[in-house]
């Protein structure tokens, strides 16, 4: 990952100076705001910088008004810097002086931020094309420790595929046990007609594997996969992983090792010991499947949008979609052409925002940039991280005083609730048996703020009916709702998934025996810094209790914060030798406090409103209450104070090592 060619700025002066008519005509088409910091990052010089920052009002691409005179000098002068730095070639400056890095931040995403996040922006950038996050040994173990050492991950999604990256950096023996015949979990999962993101893709992607091709702002699943296919490939993981095995059981050891149980596709099981365990199955991993009485007898196919029957034939036909959540809001617009009718049976309206650049491809010319204008992808990046995260966080937050508390927390609030509201009637404003059903009575961001994937479009066609009403009970032919029949040939469960009961149906057994279930029930999983748990020694969870993003931001941020986290805890471990890693029950709940006390002000605790966060006592589970930069500070460092650092009394470390290399349990 260090110094990667593709990212590397004297490569791409060299390429773009070669190709000086393409470069002109590219950057014609490519964002004026990172060029802009191409060019100050390049020279030092911010006099253009000082005269564009007036017109540039947020970090979307569409919130600056630089005049088209501005626009066309810091065109040229980008190009003659580039031009010149070819001519005469000279050593760049690592990055930009320290002053000059916060100034450009601050007009980069039109305000000013808070200093904290230039590190944060140093680690996620590839400045210079150098990765900030490369894993270092402070001193390495010999390679006899290393080698009698493996760590088992369980899964080969976004999370399981960095924390191998990072273990092969290091040179830590592991392997990956994948249930699926390929790797990209729930990206491999989900094809459901229009399934993609909702988070913007140069953002929604690993900061050490910048993809500079995405042909869309908000990249659908096909695009998604590909690229963790290009990743598994090219950072050689897949000789790791064993596909198409699923971890069964895992068992914590006096040792300190874990014996682990796995199931292959043909029903064979295998026993294996390794020294740590890290699951990387995410939280929208297990399909919601409601208990809604006869729909194991409805006579036509049935089936959740994560397991979407291609063969199923849908055009012509009445299709129910129960579910109007992320993966609804993309598949009844999708399928609402072609089938002969599609009810759709809400429970409660979810909040939609139209985002200009949803449905919009990128410019050859911004592609182009991505991949041969230095620094151009970088600061990219660094605008949608500020834009599609940070810079709202704030407006999340219950204000106390505020004398309108059941439709929204603060004054900011109640203008997302006016403005949403306004989009919508001005969309489906002249249907006013519509309106009331559409229009939420929570607070704008109580459930996730959805994209609008042409959902009122689709609502006013004369083949689809939205039924607000509880779905009672499933017929043969037909759904019922409020005593209402509503003829259906398929049905398509858009229903969410199982995000409380954490890790099922893996069933871990701990320290003392207990299971992670007896300690977290069907729902309030914890764990400390969303990552370890206490009487689970040598275990980690990525995308654990309370790392999810329900603002915003890049889930992929948050795994890399705990891969990183937890490659710190196996530093140490191997370092210093401990057999067992185990966090202290004061440090778990000292964090968790501080996790609850953060989250009492939050919107996903707003009584008016249900979501997949929270659990029946109300207590959010699944939220990180913070800022993207606050979870990158409680991961940043692991500290030893906060474990039981032990060695096992039989620690005769060639005997667990034999163990380990043989697999026996
Ligand atoms: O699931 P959801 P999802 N009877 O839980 C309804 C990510 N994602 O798969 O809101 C009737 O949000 C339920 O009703 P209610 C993203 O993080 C991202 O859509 O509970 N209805 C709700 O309407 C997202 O948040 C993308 O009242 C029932 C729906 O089913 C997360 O995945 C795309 C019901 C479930 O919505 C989950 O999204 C897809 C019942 N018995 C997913 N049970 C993008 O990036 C549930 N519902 C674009």
């Amino acid at each position: 990952m260090q110094n990667d060619p593709r990212h590397d700025p004297y490569r791409q002066i060299a390429y773009a100076a070669a190709h000086a008519d393409e470069f002109s005509a590219a950057i014609a088409g490519a964002d004026i705001v990172p060029l802009l910091m191409s060019y100050v990052q390049l020279t030092g010089d911010t006099s253009l910088l000082d005269e564009a920052a007036p017109h540039i009002k947020g970090a979307w691409n569409y919130m600056q008004t630089i005049p088209t005179t501005l626009q066309n000098r810091i065109r040229a002068a980008l190009v003659q810097a580039v031009l010149d730095f070819a001519e005469r070639p000279r050593e760049l400056p690592a990055e930009p002086a320290a002053g000059d890095f916060k100034k450009m931040i601050d007009v980069a995403v039109g305000e000013t931020v808070p200093p904290e996040y230039v590190q944060v922006f140093r680690e996620e950038m590839l400045i210079a094309g150098r990765d900030a996050r490369t894993f270092s040994w402070r001193k390495r173990p010999a390679e006899t420790t290393l080698a009698a050492f493996k760590v088992m991950i369980v899964g080969a999604g976004f999370s399981g595929l960095a924390m191998a990256v990072r273990l092969q950096e290091a040179g830590i023996p592991y392997v990956i046990v994948e249930k699926n015949a390929e790797v990209g979990g729930t990206w491999l999962e989900n094809n459901y007609p229009d399934c993609g993101v909702d988070t913007p893709c140069h953002f929604f992607s690993y900061s050490f594997e910048p993809n500079p091709d995405w042909t869309r702002y908000f990249a659908k699943r096909d695009e998604i996969l590909g690229y963790i296919l290009h990743c598994a490939k090219k950072y050689d993981v897949r000789r790791h992983i064993r596909f198409q095995e699923e971890v069964t059981a895992a068992e914590y050891q006096a040792d300190g090792t874990w014996a682990v149980r796995t199931r292959r596709a043909d029903g064979t099981e295998a026993n294996e010991t390794v020294n740590v365990l890290v699951t990387a199955v995410g939280a929208l991993n297990r399909p919601a499947i409601p208990r809604i009485p006869g729909l194991k007898d409805f006579k036509g196919p049935w089936f959740h949008t994560a397991q979407w029957d291609s063969k199923v034939p849908i055009k012509g036909r009445n299709v129910a979609m129960i579910g109007t959540g992320a993966s609804g809001m993309q598949t009844g617009p999708a399928i609402a052409p072609q089938v002969g009718k599609l009810t759709i049976f809400q429970r409660s309206p979810h909040w939609a925002m139209k985002h200009p650049l949803y449905h919009q491809e990128v410019s050859t010319g911004a592609r182009w940039a991505m991949r041969n204008v230095p620094y151009y992808a970088s600061w990219y990046r660094l605008t949608l991280f500020w834009a599609a995260s940070e810079a709202f966080h704030w407006t999340l937050k219950i204000d106390p005083a505020w004398p309108h508390p059941k439709r929204s927390l603060n004054a900011m609030n109640e203008k997302w609730r006016e403005d949403l509201t306004a989009y919508i009637m001005s969309k489906v404003g002249h249907r006013k048996d519509l309106l009331p059903k559409v229009i939420p009575d929570y607070p704008p961001f109580g459930k996730r703020m959805l994209r609008d994937n042409n959902w009122y479009d689709m609502l006013l066609r004369d083949n689809v009916e939205l039924v607000a009403a509880h779905v009672e009970r499933v017929e043969a032919d037909a759904v019922v709702a409020d005593g209402k029949r509503y003829p259906a040939d398929v049905i398509v469960l858009a229903t969410g998934f199982q995000t409380k009961r954490m890790l099922s149906p893996m069933h871990i057994v701990g320290a003392a025996g207990r299971s992670i279930r007896e300690l977290w029930g069907d729902e309030d999983p914890r764990a400390h810094r969303g990552v370890t748990v206490p009487g689970f020694p040598n275990f980690y969870v990525i995308y654990g209790p309370n790392t999810n993003l329900a603002h915003g931001g890049s889930a992929i941020f948050q795994t890399e914060c705990q891969v990183n986290y937890i490659m710190k805890a196996l530093r140490e471990q191997l370092e210093s030798g401990w057999d067992a890693v185990e966090v202290r029950q004061e440090a778990f709940q000292q964090f968790n406090d501080r996790v609850d006390g953060m989250l009492a002000n939050m919107v996903w605790t707003h009584p008016g409103v249900t979501n997949w966060y929270k659990n029946s006592a109300g207590r959010i589970a699944l939220n990180w209450p913070g800022r993207l930069v606050d979870y990158r500070d409680v991961t940043a460092e692991f500290d030893p104070a906060e474990y039981h650092l032990t060695r096992t009394p039989q620690s005769d470390t060639r005997a667990v090592a034999r163990k380990v290399s043989s697999g026996a349990p």
